[in-house]
C-alpha cells in the first residue's frame, strides 16, 4: 500500500495538555507518527510519498472562512499578547452564554475551541494545512487509480467541526477528503471512524447529508470524551436522516463485542453501496492505550481491516486519527493495514 507522509507534523509540538487536573506534555506528541512511518519502512508496507499542495479551498468546503482565518492567525495573536507559550482557552461560550468571537484572542480562542488538551503553537498552522495536503494527496492517488492509500496525517482532525476545533483536532482531514472525492466525481462516500472516540466533528459536518454515510464505533459518551456527542440515538437529520450511524460501547469492550459492532456497521456501509470509503484510522482501542478504556489486542488490528476488506469493495482511503501508545502505535496501525491487503 502507499503511504503519504510530510515531515512537517513535527512542527506542530505542545508543551502543555489539561488531563486529570493537571498540565501535562501532550499524549499526542510527533514521536507518534515518527514510530508510524518507522513500522512501515521495517515490514516495506509500500513507497511513502509527500504530499502535493492543494491551497485552502478544499478547507473551506468543509470550515467556515473566519474559523480558518482565525486558525491562520491565532498563534501571531497569541505571541503578541503573552509570548511565544502555547495557545489555551481558558473559558467557553457554555448554555445561556452569547455565541459570537469576541476581539481579543483569549476570547477567540475559547469561542472556536471545546476543550484544554488542544494547544496552539508556533507551527501549528504549516503542520494543519501540510495534514491537509496529506489527506488530499490520499485522494488524488485513489483516484489515479490506487486502490487502497494510507494517509499519514497528523495532527488528527476527526474532532474537528466547521467552526470549532478540540481532541487534539484543528482542521478535519477526513472529511476534507470526503469532500474532496465527492467534488471530483464520487457520488456517495462512507466515513468509517474506527477511533475509540467518537467523531464528534465529522458526524455535525455531514449530519444533514445523504451522500455521507458515517458510521463510528467508540467509547460511550455517557463514560467517555466528547461526552456531548456520539449516542447511538444520534442517525442523522433532515436529507441525512439514517446516514449517521453511531456504535457506543462500554469502557472494558474486547473484540469479541467491538468484532460484532464493526459488523453491524459494515453491513450498514453495503447497503449504501458508496463509490469511495474513507476510515478515520485510530488504534486508541488497544488494551494498552494510556487515555482509553477498551481492550483489543494488537492481532486484533489484523482483523478490523480484513472485515473491512471481505465487506467493502471500493477505494479506501486511511486517514490516521488517535493511537497513544509508542511503543505499539506503529504495530497496530500496520497490523490494521496489512490486514487490510491480506483481507
Ligand atoms: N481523560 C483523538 O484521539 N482528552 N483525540 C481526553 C480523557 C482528549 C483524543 C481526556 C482526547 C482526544 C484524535
Ligand atoms: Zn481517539
Amino acid at each position: 500500500m502507499i503511504s503519504v507522509f510530510s515531515r512537517d507534523h513535527r512542527l506542530h509540538f505542545g508543551k502543555y495538555e489539561l488531563i486529570d487536573g493537571q498540565f501535562v506534555t501532550p499524549f499526542e506528541c510527533p514521536e507518534r507518527m515518527d514510530r508510524i512511518i518507522e513500522r512501515i519502512t521495517k515490514v516495506k508496507l509500500g513507497e511513502v510519498v509527500e504530499p502535493q499542495g492543494f491551497g485552502l479551498d478544499p478547507i473551506a468546503r468543509v470550515h467556515a472562512q473566519d474559523f480558518i482565518d482565525f486558525m491562520r492567525t491565532a498563534h501571531a495573536c497569541w505571541k503578541k499578547r503573552h509570548g511565544d507559550t502555547d495557545a489555551l482557552p481558558i473559558c467557553w461560550p457554555s448554555r445561556t452564554f452569547r455565541q459570537m468571537p469576541p476581539m481579543e484572542i483569549d476570547g477567540k480562542l475559547s469561542y472556536y475551541s471545546f476543550d484544554a488538551g488542544t494547544p496552539i503553537t508556533a507551527g501549528t498552522w504549516q503542520a494543519i494545512t501540510s495534514s491537509i495536503n496529506v489527506a488530499l494527496t490520499g485522494v488524488e492517488l485513489i483516484q489515479s487509480g490506487h486502490k487502497s492509500v494510507f494517509s499519514a496525517c497528523r495532527p488528527p482532525g476527526h474532532h474537528a467541526g466547521f467552526d470549532m476545533y478540540g481532541g487534539y483536532c484543528f482542521f478535519n482531514n477526513a472529511a476534507v477528503a470526503v469532500q474532496a472525492l465527492l467534488d471530483r466525481g464520487a457520488k456517495r462516500v462512507a466515513l468509517l471512524d474506527v477511533d475509540y472516540h467518537h467523531g464528534n466533528g465529522s458526524q455535525s459536518i455531514f449530519y444533514e447529508r445523504a451522500d455521507v454515510l458515517y458510521v463510528s464505533l467508540h467509547g460511550d459518551p455517557k463514560q467517555e470524551f466528547p461526552f456531548f456527542l456520539g449516542y447511538a440515538n444520534e442517525t442523522g437529520t433532515k436529507k441525512g436522516e439514517g446516514y449517521n450511524r453511531n456504535f457506543p460501547m462500554p469502557w472494558g469492550t474486547q473484540w469479541k463485542d467491538y468484532r460484532e459492532c464493526l459488523d453491524q456497521g459494515l453491513e450498514r456501509i453495503q447497503d449504501f453501496s458508496p463509490d469511495a470509503l474513507v476510515i478515520s484510522l485510530g488504534v486508541d482501542t488497544y488494551e494498552k492505550d494510556p487515555i482509553s478504556r477498551f481492550k483489543l489486542k494488537s492481532d486484533h488490528f489484523f482483523n478490523i481491516g480484513a472485515n473491512i476488506a471481505k465487506k467493502i469493495h471500493c477505494p479506501s482511503l486511511f486517514v490516521m486519527e488517535g493511537g497513544y501508545s509508542l511503543d505499539e502505535i506503529g504495530i497496530n496501525v500496520v497490523n490494521l493495514l496489512t490486514g487490510f491487503l491480506d483481507g
